[in-house]
């Protein structure tokens, strides 16, 4: 049985996901994040080198990376669901947003997330304003405008498009899942003016198999 190395409030969740709806078995090994840092845990070092999760092992197959991992299943066990067609359209943009979503996305969301941390951080009282004004200089220089940026290129894209690729969910929206809700988490106010991408959002929660991999995941996002 395919086994889950799982840690939790983490990208790990679409993986979850993508197991529903194959409708495969498989077991979570679950790992609880730091409480003070949110890193992962040193055990997670023994099943991949570089102590990151999702990890997969199937049999002998061991493989990381959640859009490797994602393409591992609807390769291995897809059948052809979850993948468009070969040479359309719709198949270019899902090669897209599978590099898209951890290549472009996700590093703008992981900055805003330590640059909001750096102002939160324990430090003696005298730094604290300093690290303030540091941390909010980084989010209006470098994170907001990108994130504004790729918010509002979502949004477009999903204004003529019900999926990522087209008419059919595929394992490319269940990559664009997490950093999505990210999207939510960090992106603040941007998101709500977008009905198209509240739209996809509420069809990704509404799945069946999306809301079976929550439950048995645990919530999927670390908050700021
Ligand atoms: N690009 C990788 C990123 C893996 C990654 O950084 N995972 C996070 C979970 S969201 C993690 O393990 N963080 C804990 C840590 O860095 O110690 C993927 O998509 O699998």
């Amino acid at each position: 049985m395919i086994k889950v190395h799982h840690l939790e409030m983490s990208r790990s969740t679409r993986v979850l996901w993508m197991l529903e709806e194959l409708e495969l078995p498989y077991e979570i090994v679950k790992y609880a994040r730091d409480r003070e840092t949110s890193l992962a845990p040193k055990e997670l070092e023994a099943i991949h080198p570089l102590g990151k999760s999702p990890v997969i092992v199937d049999g002998n197959t061991t493989i990381a990376e959640s859009g490797a991992i994602l393409e591992y299943l609807s390769d291995t066990y897809g059948k052809g669901r979850f993948v468009p067609e070969a040479g359309t359209q719709a198949y270019r943009d899902y090669r897209y947003f599978m590099h898209y979503a951890e290549g472009s996305l996700m590093p703008y969301l992981l900055l805003k997330l330590v640059f909001v941390r750096i102002a939160k951080a324990p430090a003696p009282f005298f730094v604290r304003p300093i690290m303030k004004q540091i941390s909010s200089k980084l989010q209006q220089i470098v994170a907001d405008p990108n994130i504004r940026r790729h918010h509002d290129f979502l949004a477009k894209h999903l204004e003529t498009h019900t999926w990522f690729t087209g008419d059919q969910l595929t394992t490319a929206d269940i990559h664009m899942s997490y950093p999505i809700e990210a999207l939510v988490e960090r992106g603040g106010r941007d998101f709500t003016s977008s009905p198209h991408l509240k739209r996809w959002l509420d069809a990704v929660r509404a799945r069946p198999a999306f809301r079976r991999a929550v439950d048995r995941g645990g919530p999927i996002m670390l908050e700021v």
